[in-house]
């Protein structure tokens, strides 16, 4: 589990290694004012500061990106860290002029229902449509299920395999049944969906 804002740059590098590593993580989003997973933050980790990660898998809780990044290597790599994810302060500038462009989205929060189950999203780092498919999950504070599929995943193929063609951000929503591709559809979907006051 991660919790996270999506415009931070410290949570986007880590972001980045969760897709080098191909892993598939449950988000649970902190935008400004979000209600329900700041708190949470604060009450599973003693401070309110983010990204904050648990593994399920081993019980291991920790913040800062930096050790993050080196646990997920370690525990799930073989324990190289890519150049770019490992100059510290360099890392930290480049990972925010990648949100740059966008910076006012994906940090704030759209009051929402908070669904029983979390959505499933397919999508990697670096794509322009599953971002914006990603930031209005954050924004409606809806945990997800994010399955990483960068070039080279071999989730890519079980994608095409089960669907006839491969093509990301695609959303299982195990709460309606809704499956679907198209980032602006993805995004009205969840709009009309979960937000309490769908525009
Ligand atoms: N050294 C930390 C810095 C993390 C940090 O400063 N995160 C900011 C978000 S970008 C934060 O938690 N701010 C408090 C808040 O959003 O309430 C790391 O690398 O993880």
């Amino acid at each position: 589990m991660l919790a996270k804002t999506f415009s931070c740059p410290f949570c986007r590098k880590v972001r980045e290694m969760v897709a080098v590593l191909d892993l598939d993580v449950l988000f649970y989003p902190c935008p400004q004012k979000g209600p329900t997973f700041r708190p949470k933050v604060l009450e599973m980790g003693g401070k309110k500061q983010f990204p904050y990660m648990v593994d399920p898998n081993t019980g291991v809780a920790m913040y800062e990106s930096d050790d993050i990044i080196k646990y997920l290597a370690d525990t799930y790599g073989d324990g190289t860290i890519p150049i770019m994810l490992s100059l510290g302060l360099f890392t930290t500038i480049t990972a925010g002029l990648a949100t740059i462009w966008r910076i006012w989205k994906g940090s704030s929060y759209t009051v929402s229902k908070l669904p029983p189950q979390p959505i499933e999203i397919w999508a990697y780092e670096g794509s322009p449509f599953c971002k914006i498919a990603r930031e209005a999950l954050v924004e409606l504070e809806l945990p997800h299920l994010l399955h990483s599929c960068a070039r080279g995943s071999p989730k890519r193929q079980e994608i095409f395999k089960k669907l006839g063609l491969f093509q990301v951000p695609y959303i299982e929503d195990p709460n309606t049944g809704v499956k679907m591709f198209e980032s602006s559809e993805i995004v009205e979907y969840l709009k009309a969906t979960y937000s309490l006051y769908p525009q």
